[in-house]
């Protein structure tokens, strides 16, 4: 049995409804592939390298699943594609009804086409930073030699005063899903 932390964001609408009711509906077909046994609140995010486009939903939660990371990743591929993610029509960075993830797979290292673990540009994300700390603080980031929590410390240096990048939302759809 391996934990997986898996990032979620949403900035469309999908047949699931408007963002935090798709990432709801996510969260609980993630329970599909194993037992979800953490979730972050959900957050409200400035869009990163894309700007022009509506801001994000973003959440991230800890699954206990028995599946290999590239067997996961083609099950979370197939779960986007379900909540109407069409890769042919999209920019890079730009708007999607659903993102998926994978952070970390328990002490992982992979460097693979299409599955690098840890999460490349994990350290330089709020928007996944913040709600993994939420459930993780002490988590230590395999071949990184630091915490959830240090690594935020750090960006929070580079980035303070940004009280508007990454904000905890309330959202009854979220609350409800198991
Ligand atoms: N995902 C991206 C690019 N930019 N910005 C925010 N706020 N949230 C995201 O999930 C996000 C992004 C590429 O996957
Ligand atoms: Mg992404
Ligand atoms: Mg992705």
């Amino acid at each position: 049995m391996s934990t997986a932390y898996i990032a979620l964001g949403s900035n469309m609408d999908s047949a699931a409804g408007p963002p935090d009711a798709t990432l709801a509906a996510v969260a609980e077909r993630l329970g599909t592939l194993g037992t979800v046994i953490r979730r972050s609140s959900l957050y409200s995010t400035r869009p990163v390298g894309f700007a022009a486009q509506p801001r994000f939903m973003n959440a991230v939660v800890a699954l206990d699943t028995t599946l290999a990371p590239r067997t996961l990743l083609d099950q979370l591929l197939a779960i986007e594609r379900e909540f109407g993610r069409d890769r042919s029509k999209s920019i890079p960075n730009g708007p999607r009804t659903l993102d998926l993830d994978i952070l970390l797979v328990d002490d992982l290292e992979i460097r693979d086409p299409g599955l690098e673990l840890p999460h490349p540009r994990l350290d330089q994300r709020a928007f996944v930073l913040v709600p993994l700390h939420e459930i993780a603080p002490q988590l230590r980031i395999a071949g990184r030699g630091k915490t959830v929590e240090q690594m935020l410390a750090e960006l929070h240096q580079t980035q303070a005063g940004d009280t508007d990048a990454v904000v905890r939302m309330e959202s009854n759809h979220w609350r409800a899903a198991a």
